[in-house]
């Protein structure tokens, strides 16, 4: 379908320092919030993830071969200060400075994100992003990678800011694993936009070389079946998951429409959001100052209304069809019978992309330009019997899901939205935070037991695409 990618398309491949780098405890490494609580938890282990701290030169080096220009990392930021603060570990900031290298010496350009869901566990143990004194740790954090590492141009903040807070305090699948804890979750909304709002006017007032924006997971939500009834409900689902956090980054102030259906939720389960006196200030200044916006699209959600208590079931294993999910106050996720849906529940839709870059192009021209940071497809995939180095991984349903959404994508860009590049999620198979090692996103394969790499059918495609930039 696809046929030709734009001249100077970032065509990369996205990672996230937790789900691959593994070697959790060594050179002085402090420990995350998923440590513990994935060691409690008994299903699946950090270690030895990608082994990415160990084998990122492989992994650079078919990044190069597949024609890839760019990586999304993060740099885990207990690498470097062990508990969120102090003094820096010299083995954390050596193993960052040789793995920009070795991205940049082979021709693809590190987009750096300083968190990507791996808090500190000292930190997070004190409250975490409710903490307030966190935020400032979090940018004396940043002020130290900014830095430190000049070789970096382009630097994301945070990691959807949404998911961290859903999975936290709403979904319950991410530690401290509270449900609809309504509360928190907006707070800590709330709190990583100032985190990243300072960090934003730090970097620039300082006047640092390079780049920075943030990330957000969007996903449009449409009512199922269209009544007005249905329509109130995804209105709401949608300013809770979409339109708060878009308002406080690019507009520096949450609309009267937005805070009128955030206030009903709020209202509806007893919660309560604090906004201090000058916060609204740092996010206003920091709302033109964004050079770029990193926008990850998995998939839409289909809301019916619901005026019952919450409850919920995650999905973490595959099952098909096992999810549910009905929030007091906002809805209930419904299934749409048209649209397929993978094992983990996750409805395919990619003219949701389309509709999402269309919005965000015209309702907050202050993202200025969009690099689709993180967008792809799960699945449970095992190496064929008698798979040799040489043997290619069949995941056509990959590059169909691929294909697809690029199509959307340049249709959008053909009708003016500014999106310049695309990180497939994921470069590898890595792990997934509340899925474990058998849901698969990776162009190369990997064995996790003999930590081989192998060759997927879509790394195939995607070089075909690089190619027709040439
Ligand atoms: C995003 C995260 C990634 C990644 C991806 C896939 O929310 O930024 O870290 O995990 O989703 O999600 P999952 O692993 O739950 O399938």
């Amino acid at each position: 379908r696809v046929k030709k990618l734009p001249k100077g398309f970032v065509w990369g491949g996205a990672t996230a320092a937790y789900q691959v780098e593994g070697a959790t405890k060594v050179d002085g490494k402090g420990k995350t919030m998923w440590d513990d609580y994935l060691k409690a938890q008994g299903r699946f282990s950090p270690d030895p993830a990608s082994d990415f701290y160990h084998l990122y030169p492989e992994d650079i080096a078919l990044s190069k071969k597949y024609g890839l220009n760019a990586i999304r990392v993060s740099i885990s930021w207990t690498r470097i200060f062990p508990n969120g603060y102090g003094e820096p570990v010299q083995a954390g900031v050596d193993y960052y400075h040789r793995l920009f290298k070795e991205c940049l010496d082979n021709g693809i350009v590190p987009y750096v994100s300083l968190h990507h869901f791996d808090s500190p566990k000292t930190l997070f143990d004190d409250g975490d992003w409710l903490n307030r004194k966190n935020i400032d740790y979090f940018v004396d954090y940043a002020k130290f990678c900014f830095e430190e590492f000049t070789e970096v141009k382009h630097w994301f903040t945070i990691n959807e800011l949404i998911s961290l807070a859903y999975s936290q305090y709403i979904q319950g699948n991410f530690p401290p694993s509270h449900k609809f804890d309504v509360t928190s979750a907006i707070q800590a909304e709330h709190n990583e936009l100032l985190a990243h709002a300072r960090a934003v006017n730090l970097f620039k007032d300082n006047g640092y070389d390079g780049e920075i924006g943030l990330i957000h997971v969007l996903q449009p939500v449409y009512p199922y079946p269209e009544t007005p009834e249905n329509q109130h409900a995804a209105d709401l689902s949608d300013a809770f998951m979409n339109a708060f956090l878009l308002d406080g980054t690019f507009k520096g102030e949450y609309t009267d429409k937005t805070m009128k259906l955030i206030n009903e939720i709020l209202d509806a389960n007893d919660a309560k959001l604090d906004i201090e006196p000058g916060d609204m200030d740092i996010l206003k200044k920091a709302s033109t100052r964004n050079d770029y916006f990193g926008l990850n699209y998995y998939q839409p959600s289909y809301f019916a209304a619901y005026d019952g208590e919450s409850t919920n079931h995650f999905n973490g294993t595959g099952e098909k069809g096992t999810s549910s999910f009905k929030f007091k106050g906002v809805g209930q996720a419904v299934k749409n019978p048209n649209i397929p849906t993978t094992d983990w529940d996750w409805n395919i839709y990619p003219e949701g992309l389309y509709d999402i870059l269309k919005r965000v192009s015209s309702e907050y021209p202050n993202s200025k330009e969009i690099f689709i940071t993180e967008n792809g497809l799960g699945l449970k995939e095992e190496l064929p019997e008698g798979a040799t180095q040489d043997t290619i991984i069949n995941d056509d349903k990959r590059i169909d899901f691929v294909d697809q959404h690029m199509e959307a994508i340049l249709k959008a860009r053909s009708e003016g939205v500014n999106v310049n590049g695309y990180f497939i999620w994921s470069l590898q198979d890595q792990f997934s935070w509340a899925n474990g090692y058998n849901k698969r996103y990776g162009l190369f394969f990997i064995d996790f037991a003999t930590q081989k790499r192998y060759i997927k059918k879509s790394a195939l495609w995607y070089k075909a695409l690089a190619d027709t930039m040439k």
